[in-house]
């Protein structure tokens, strides 16, 4: 047979049946940030919430004016402020039950005070004095996690490894837009998706990674739509509106407990303070903006609601505002005591067995200390 013979037998016929695996509309993000305040939602919440979420948002603020202050009077070498951001922390450490997992960012110290952690144990990295400061386990708040995103893995690992155990536990992990651009956020969507693991991914659109914009950083047209392209829906979210955060966080938590899998929230706020202490803001950014945000206040937009409710008044600000006076005179005060260490604890928690290296500078340290008098 010729060739012109054989292609007069070819029949074309359709491609393979295709369809997509998943309808993506459902997984899409809404048009506008979902608020609550001042909307006729407002009058759904639970007063008894938005009371508590308002004392935490008072706390929150003054515990960063806090911290802010002892960095400047050299008591801690440096603190990310959230001030601005306090919706985003508080709403995550309140909708999680004790059981549950926060996995914060170095930025994240409020959500993990607020979940109920010493706030003097909270700074212990940021003051330099030792590793994590504190035990993750007591309050199941992982370590404040200063490599960008790292900590979305972990946190995708261990929800999944508690839902194979047939642990009730979910996970939320905080990230900020910068660390949304990170290998490691990829990689933990992916999984979280693939393995329905319970997870809420909390991204704090703050506007900037340091001096970038998110404009340099990103083309999606929002972050909450990366997570169609992993299979999860995404949710957009005003971060300065406490009880929309709430809402929205509360649930993606039940989503994730009744076994939908993974959500991501993009908390649209700003970071109205520099990165820390060590940076100058004026250099990248303008006071009209700062400005623009500063009336779109996390704390002004709930006091308004409660106090034009009936909710709050002049007593119940003053009570919240020397609740928080009590909290940072007291990390003050703890603050300038001056720490006990012990330098052998270098070799502590390394490893479980300590190379003969590490026993050696041990052995070493030892000595030294015992020349100086300084029993180790
Ligand atoms: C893996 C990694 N790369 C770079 C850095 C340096 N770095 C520290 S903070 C930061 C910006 C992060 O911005 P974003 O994720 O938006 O969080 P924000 O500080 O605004 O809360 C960068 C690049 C880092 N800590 N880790």
């Amino acid at each position: 047979m010729t060739v012109m013979e054989q292609r007069g037998a070819y029949r074309p016929s359709p491609p393979p049946a295709w369809q997509p695996r998943t309808d993506p509309a459902p997984l899409l993000p809404d048009a506008e940030p979902y608020r609550v305040l001042g909307t006729e939602a407002a009058g759904e919440a639970d007063p008894g919430l938005l009371r508590r979420l308002y004392a935490e948002l008072v706390r929150g603020r003054r515990y960063n004016a806090q911290a802010t202050a002892l960095t400047k009077q050299g008591r801690l070498a440096v603190y990310p402020s959230s001030t601005g951001q306090e919706a985003c922390e508080v709403a995550a450490a309140l909708v999680l039950q004790d059981r549950d997992w926060l996995f914060p960012s170095y930025r994240d110290t409020l959500a993990a005070v607020a979940r109920g952690l010493d706030p003097v144990q909270a700074l212990t990295l940021l003051r330099g004095d030792w590793h994590t400061g504190y035990d993750p386990r007591e309050h199941r708040v992982a370590p404040l996690c200063t490599p960008l995103a790292t900590q979305l893995p972990h946190a995708v690992g261990l929800a999944h490894a508690a839902r194979l155990k047939g642990d009730d536990v979910v996970a939320l992990a905080m990230v900020g837009d910068g660390g949304s651009s990170e290998g490691d956020f990829h990689e933990a969507l992916n999984f979280a998706a693939v393995w329905q693991a319970p997870v809420v991914f909390l991204v704090q659109n703050n506007g900037f990674a340091i001096s970038v914009p998110l404009a340099k950083q990103t083309a999606a047209p929002s972050l909450a739509h990366k997570a169609v392209g992993y299979g999860m829906p995404g949710r957009l979210v005003d971060g300065n509106d406490a009880a929309a955060v709430h809402e929205v966080l509360a649930a993606a938590v039940r989503h994730a407990r009744e076994g939908g899998g993974p959500t991501l929230v993009e908390a649209i706020t700003y970071r109205v303070e520099a990165h820390t202490n060590a940076d100058d803001a004026t250099r990248y950014r303008g006071d009209a903006e700062v400005e623009t945000w500063r009336r779109h206040d996390p704390i002004t937009l709930l006091e308004h609601e409660l106090t034009t409710r009936g909710l709050l008044d002049d007593d119940g600000i003053q009570a919240a505002r020397d609740a928080a006076e009590t909290m940072a005179a007291d990390l003050r005060e703890r603050m300038n005591q001056d720490p006990a260490l012990d330098p052998m604890d270098l070799f502590a928690h390394v490893y479980a067995e300590p190379t003969p290296q590490l026993r050696e500078q041990q052995a070493q340290l030892r000595a030294e200390l015992e020349a100086e008098g300084e029993t180790p």
